[in-house]
Order: C-alpha cells, then structure tokens, then sequence
C-alpha cells in the first residue's frame, strides 16, 4: 500500500485505553435489566440473552486463556474508527494469549453467510492502524436475520475453531446481533456474540452508550467543510448555500455540526415533526429568514438540512409509512419485486389512501418516484438518495419570487447545493475516535473472555481523559423495544433520535435567532492529530453538553 506522510505518522500513534483495561481485569455485574419496552414480548422472543446484568471492568486478577479464537464482522455504513477497533480486539484477543487468531469475514455479514474470510497478523494489522475507512475487511449491508444464514455461519465458525463473533455495526446490526446470539445460545452452539456500536449517525446511543463511533471524525470533517463554506460566503456575499448533511433518520449530525459552525439556518427533522409543520412551512421558514437577512443588506447565508427531513414532515411520514406496508409482501415481509419502476409506481399510486396520494402526487416527480421505488435491505427509505437541499431551495426561490411580485422582498437569491455525507465516513480518525474504537474492540476481547454473548461492547465516561474511561458491557436486549418494520411488528434497538428538551438542542435553540440574523461563523478548521489538547482532544459540543 502506498501510504501519505499522514499516515506513516499516524501509524505511530498509539491509541489510550482506560485504566480498567490496561492489566487482568474482573467483571463486576449490576443488577438484572430490563428491555426500555415490551418487556413481556422481548423477554419471550430472547429466553436466553434476556435481563443479563450491565458489566463494568475494573482491575483484577484473571488466571491464563487457552489459545481462542475470534471472528469480526464490518456491518453497514463506513464509519472513521473501524480499523481501530478491529485492531484494538487483535491486541486484546492477543494479550490474553498469544496463539489466539483473529478472523475477518470480507464484505460485511455476507462473509459469515459465503464463508469469505482473512485471518490477520501483525503486518497485516500494523498496515491500517489509525488510517479510516473501511477497506481492511469490506463492509456490506446484508441482513443477517434468517436461519439458513446463521446455520451456514456455524460451519464456518466451527471449520476455523471460532468462540466468539465481533459484529460491528448500527441498530439494525446490532439487532441482528442479538439475534444471533439468542440463536446460537438456544442451540448450545457454544458460539458467542459481541456487538460494537458504529454508525457516523449518532443515533446509536442510550444511558448506557455514549455515542457510536465514527460520529465525532465525521462531525468534524462536515464542520471544517461547512466552516470553509461560510468563510468563502461570507467573502463574496453573493450566495446561500443550501448543505445536505447524512445521518439518515436523525439530526444529530446536523445539530453538532451546527453547534460547531453556527450557520444562519439549520433545521431539525425532530422539531419539524413535533410541530407539525407542512413542507411549506419549512420553507416560509427558510425564506423569513432569507429575506430579514436581504433587508440588512445580506444575501448570503447558509442552511444546515438533516437528510431525514423529508420523513419527519407528518404528513410525508404517514406516506412513508403506508408505502413501506405496501411494498412488503404480507408472505415473506420481503420487498415485493416487480418488472420495472413503472410497474412499480402504478401498484403505489393504486394501493394508498387517496390521502396519501394526493399528498405523493403534490411532491415534485423526482421526489416521489423515490419514495415509491428505493430501499435499502432494512426496508429504509434511501434519503440519502433525495435531493432536499434541491428542492427546498427550488421552493424558496418560488416563494421569494413571489413576495417580490408582492413587494415583500427586495433582495436577491442565489443558492449552491451540496451533499456532504461520503466525504466524512472514512476520514483518518480524529484522536476521540482512534482512541475510543481501538478501547471499544480491545473491551470486547475482555468481554469474550468473561463468556459473555448479547452484550455490546461499551466505554463510558469519554468527556474525561481516557484513563478515567469506564469499560464494560451492556446486554442488546436492555435497548430494545418493539416497533413496525416492513408491515410487521419486530423486536428492534430504539433508535435514539434528537431530545428536544436536551441540552444540545436547547443550546442551539437559544442562540439560532441571533445566529440567523448576525454573521457569526465560525470556521472550525481541519483536525488536527498533533497539539494543543484543546484543539486536539476534544470530544463533540453534543457529548460535552449532554455529559455536562
Ligand atoms: P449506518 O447506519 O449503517 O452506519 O450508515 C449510515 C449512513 O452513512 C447514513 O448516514 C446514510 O443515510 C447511509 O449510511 C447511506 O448508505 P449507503 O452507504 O448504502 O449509501
């Protein structure tokens, strides 16, 4: 691999583990647990996984391993920090014995399923230390969710002498995770389980999980874009820049990296669906703004959009809804299949409310057909895939047009789209996450050891210095609850949306007025490796208001 001087530098670093970590440790349990919903139905569908005790690590004596060994599995979106964990687990799994080996099956949880696999070793390893991205393994999107997957999982778990599988990965995989590990321990298949909470979304976290990893690079990595957007903006004042920000469902992308760079504008899907505001209404709102700033002589500004908004608008969300019951079939809640998008979209338009379709068919053709026709394999709208930031400024300019026919606005208009999602997923992990990832796959190595399985692999405490971290573990089934997926109810990992009575949003809200009408930028620059710990070392203004 040709590598940048970046990287030869950052090979060198060495990643911090919390204290707990460092020697032998014991795992001290908590009290029985509960799932945060449904407990009747949970407890059910997981006789084995269910109510297990929160685990903290603390120093301890442990006697000496026989030789294990360990499989590890990417699941999903790309997320800057993997490449730590799976290192941090190697040093783990080898700390306890030396012979132990370590697995990665290729291309996320299809790898299991085809019995695609490395083994690592030390060269293999040193090469992806600290670096981001995905690339050592793959990752993948398939859901593993049925038997056939987990029975043909086995063979190759038993072929390579495999204890226990690492599965890094969102809720979803996480789900599945647990799944998994109901599976084989109801089947004494002496297989254990651990998952990892990664998703740059941030929507991965709950009273015991901090934040998902990858959350704070990619954060950073928008803000410093977004940072050098507003500085250019605010050089030529001749533009608003309409920015389109991934995190899927949840807004705490937007949010932090509104926290980071204080733009004039920036929306919350969670505060538009508590409002219940219309798609006009968010952009009646935009265009306010827009003009007030035009009238003190400022047509440039700049506007945060949360991917999900689209879904967060009531009335598109009970579409959303329906369309995702339709487009299952009632047999196999599988996606139904058809000949092509035409044939598709008739079926849609025939199967909704006449509710729903008239509120389909007042949504731009481009919009709409993307609501009918694209899924991911957890049955998710693709919102990734919907130009918002395209279509809000359309709106905008129609709606500023027309308050200048009516003498409401005497400014001009000028937008610049972007999408920024791809670009932060595989950023070269910031200090936060090399250090947190690498903690979180080498907690995982101590959780095997312990013969634990269902739990997911959790570090704590993160806004104090990494020695101070707290290691341990939490059962899945604690964070589950029921919910409708794909016109069934499923037993899924809550996802934790943005808290409007939260210390993040509260901040933001408190100060968005004064933001939208002033300039008061600011350009938080790249991230820096090597420095001031201040400018090095700091966690998101998300984590640091919610630990506060
Ligand atoms: P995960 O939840 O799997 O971590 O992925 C998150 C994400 O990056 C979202 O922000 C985005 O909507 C989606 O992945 C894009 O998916 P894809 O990589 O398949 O285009």
């Amino acid at each position: 691999m040709v590598k940048s001087a970046l990287q030869i530098a950052r090979a060198a670093y060495q990643p911090k583990l919390p204290k707990a970590l460092k020697g032998s440790v014991k795992a001290v349990e908590g009290a029985p647990t509960q799932s945060v919903g449904n407990q009747d139905e949970i407890k059910a569908m997981f006789p084995n996984t269910y109510g297990m005790p929160v685990i903290t690590f603390e120093p301890g004596d442990s006697k000496p391993m026989d030789a294990f060994n360990v499989g590890i599995i990417l699941s999903g979106g790309q997320a800057p920090g993997g490449h730590n964990v799976i290192s941090g687990l190697y040093d783990g799994v080898k700390s306890l014995n030396p012979n132990s080996k370590l697995y990665g099956f290729l291309m996320g949880p299809g790898g299991l399923v085809d019995h695609k696999y490395v083994e690592f070793t030390d060269d293999f390893i040193n090469e992806y230390r600290n670096t981001g991205g995905f690339d050592i393994i793959g990752s993948g999107r398939t859901k593993l969710e049925k038997e056939a997957q987990f029975e043909s999982g086995i063979e190759i778990l038993r072929k390579l002498g495999i204890k226990a599988l690492v599965i890094i990965g969102g809720d979803d995989s996480n789900t599945n995770a647990c799944v998994l590990a109901e599976y084989y321990a109801a089947k004494k298949y002496g297989v254990q389980v651990i998952g990892c909470p990664k998703t740059i979304d941030g929507d991965l976290k709950n009273e015991q999980i901090e934040t998902s990893f990858g959350f704070d690079t990619a954060c950073k990595t928008y803000s410093e874009l977004i940072g050098n957007i507003q500085r250019d903006c605010n050089s030529a004042r001749k533009y608003w820049h309409f920015i389109k920000l991934m995190g899927r469902s949840a807004s705490h992308i937007a949010l932090e990296c509104a926290l980071q760079t204080q733009p004039n504008i920036c929306l919350i899907s969670e505060e538009v669906e508590k409002k219940e505001m219309s798609l006009d209404d968010v952009v009646t709102y935009i265009a306010r703004i827009v003009a007030d700033r035009a009238a003190d002589g400022n047509n440039f500004g700049t506007v945060l959009i949360p991917e999900g908004l689209i879904e967060f608008i009531p009335a598109i969300k009970k579409l959303i809804a329906q369309l995702n019951d339709v487009l299952t079939d009632p047999k196999t809640g599988e996606p139904m299949e058809f000949a092509n998008a035409k044939e598709q979209i008739a079926f849609v338009k025939s199967n909704i409310t006449p509710e729903n379709l008239a509120i389909l068919e007042s949504l731009p053709a481009d919009v709409a057909n993307q609501l009918c026709l694209d899924r991911d394999p957890h049955g998710n709208v693709q919102v990734s895939l919907i130009e918002t930031e395209k279509l809000l400024s359309r709106m905008v300019a129609t709606k500023l047009a027309a308050w200048k026919a009516e003498g409401k606005f005497n400014g001009k208009f000028s937008a610049q789209h972007h999408f920024f999602g791809y670009e932060g997923r595989c950023a070269a992990p910031s200090n936060y996450d090399a250090d947190y990832c690498y903690s979180l796959g080498y907690n995982a190595s101590r959780l095997i050891a312990n013969g634990k399985t269902g739990y997911m692999s959790i570090i704590k405490n993160t806004t104090a210095p990494a020695e101070e971290w707290i290691a341990g573990g939490v059962p899945i089934t604690m964070m589950m609850n029921m919910e409708r997926r794909n016109g069934a109810m499923k037993p899924v990992i809550r996802k934790a949306l943005v808290e409007l009575d939260g210390a993040p949003f509260k901040f933001f809200a408190a100060n968005r007025e004064a933001w939208a009408k002033n300039t008061m930028y600011i350009y938080p620059g790249p991230i820096q490796y090597w420095g001031p710990s201040e400018v090095c070392d700091q966690c998101t203004k998300t984590l640091a208001l919610e630990q506060k």
